[in-house]
This record gives structure tokens, sequence and C-alpha cells, in this order.
């Protein structure tokens, strides 16, 4: 903890660790689960009083596909993979208002002419599992990248691969920018390729198998227009899938 933030602390008349304990005091009096707590920390700078309307923050409004398989998939022989959570993922908050800014949004990607369906797939709102729902890009690094159509604050992407069988999918990236060309105010929000294979820099997020929950990465409220996504094949094939991404996010002030 920096110097000036410990005498602030000081000066409230609590230490950092008590400061804590009341803060998850106040979250667990709101009925928010423990889990939640990281979104919350994001919204507020450290050392910072709670902001007026710290109050308003609500889960953001996930609507999931039907799971197409039950349990813990075994024998992926994937290095470097999270144990699944056994158990729902906890809601994550936002500040109320918050939705999927993604929808519709002009999507383009590093493979224009998809091997199976088009790139309106990307968040055209189907996030079904089943074979027809899915858009399939061509083998090694791919990505796909949607304008919002105006800088936004970003609370966190939410994206499925694929969710028909368990998979896991290689150097995944999630990516912001104020720039089409991801030049200006780049800022990576997870990245699991840990051995710099697609040459973006090693990440130090964990691989995962995808499921029926997709994967949501924090935005932390980031200011940005244009949301990228990689990946470098999977573990049953080359090739790169999209079944929809989504943004919440509300529009930047
Ligand atoms: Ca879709
Ligand atoms: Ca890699």
């Amino acid at each position: 903890m920096k110097v000036q933030n410990r005498l602030a602390c000081l000066a409230l008349g609590h230490s950092p660790h008590r400061r804590a304990a009341i803060a998850l005091a106040a979250l667990l009096s709101l009925g928010a689960p423990p889990g939640t707590l990281r979104a919350r920390a994001a919204a507020q700078a450290p050392g910072q009083p709670a902001p007026a309307d710290a109050a308003k923050l609500v889960p953001i409004p996930i609507q999931l596909p039907k799971p197409m398989f039950e349990g813990t998939p075994e024998n992926l022989n994937v290095p470097n993979l999270q144990k699944p959570l056994g158990r729902p993922r906890d809601p994550f908050l936002a500040p109320a208002g918050v939705t999927n800014v993604a929808k519709g949004k002009k999507v383009t990607s590093s493979d224009m002419e998809p091997v199976i369906g088009e790139l309106t797939q990307v968040n055209d709102g189907d996030k079904k599992g089943a074979e027809g729902s899915f858009v399939e890009l061509g083998p090694g690094v791919q990505h796909v990248s949607i304008d919002l159509g105006a800088p936004h604050e970003i609370f966190a992407v939410l994206f499925w691969h694929f969710h028909k069988t368990p998979r896991v999918y290689f150097d995944v990236v999630v990516q912001l920018a104020d720039d089409p060309d991801f030049k200006k105010g780049l800022r990576t929000l997870f990245n699991n390729d840990h051995d710099n294979t697609s040459g973006l820099g090693a990440g130090k997020d964990m691989n995962y198998v995808e499921t029926a929950e997709g994967r949501l990465v924090d935005g932390k409220g980031s200011r940005a227009r244009y949301v990228r996504l990689y990946s470098k094949g999977n573990n049953a094939n080359d090739l790169n899938h999209y079944v929809e991404v989504e943004v919440f996010g509300r529009p930047a002030r």
C-alpha cells in the first residue's frame, strides 16, 4: 500500500485490514455474496470513499443457454487447466442499467470468410450449443473484433466459443482499444497464452473448459469502443469457433 493511502486509512481511524472487514460487512448486509467483491473493488479507487451510487450495483442480466453436457469432463490432457468451480458462477455486479451493448454491432475478423456460418453469429443473441449456432473460423491464430459504435464503460465480456461438448480453446486473449487497429489505448483483460505462441505477449490466466456458462472476464469499468477476442485452435482441432460474445456496459459519459 502506498504511504499516502496508509495515512488516509490512519486518518479515518481504521487499519486497512479493518476497513476491508467493514467493506465486506457492508456488502453482506446488501445481500451480495463475497465472490462479487472484485467487481466492487474494481469500481472503487483505493483509499477513496465509496461512491454515492455504490448501493445500486446489481447482477448483470446474464441469460444462459441450455447446457449440452453434464458433469466434469475427464482426460482432456490439457496443461495449466483450471479446475471447474463445481457450482454456478457467482452473480457479477455492475451499476444498474448495464446491458449487453454488443448485440448486433459490426463484427470484423482475421477470417472474413468463415469456414462455417457467418460473422453476424458472433453477436446475434443465439447462444445455443447445437450445430448451426456457431461460426467456424480457419486454423491458427484468429480473432473477432466488435465495434460498439461509440466509447462505452465496459464491466464484463462474456463469451462462448463452443459448448456442444467439453473443449478447451488455446491462447484466448481478450483486448480493448479505442481504435479499430488496436493501437490506441490497447488493454488486455485476459490472456492464457502462457508461452506466447500467439505473439501477443505471455499471459498468466489459466486454460478452462468451455461450458454453457461461457467465460466471464472482468472489464473493470474500462472505457473503450472496440473489443477483440483471439484464439488459436482447440484441443479437438486447429479451428476457431464462436457461439456468442456479449459485452456488458453502458455508453461512456
Ligand atoms: Ca450467436
Ligand atoms: Ca500458447
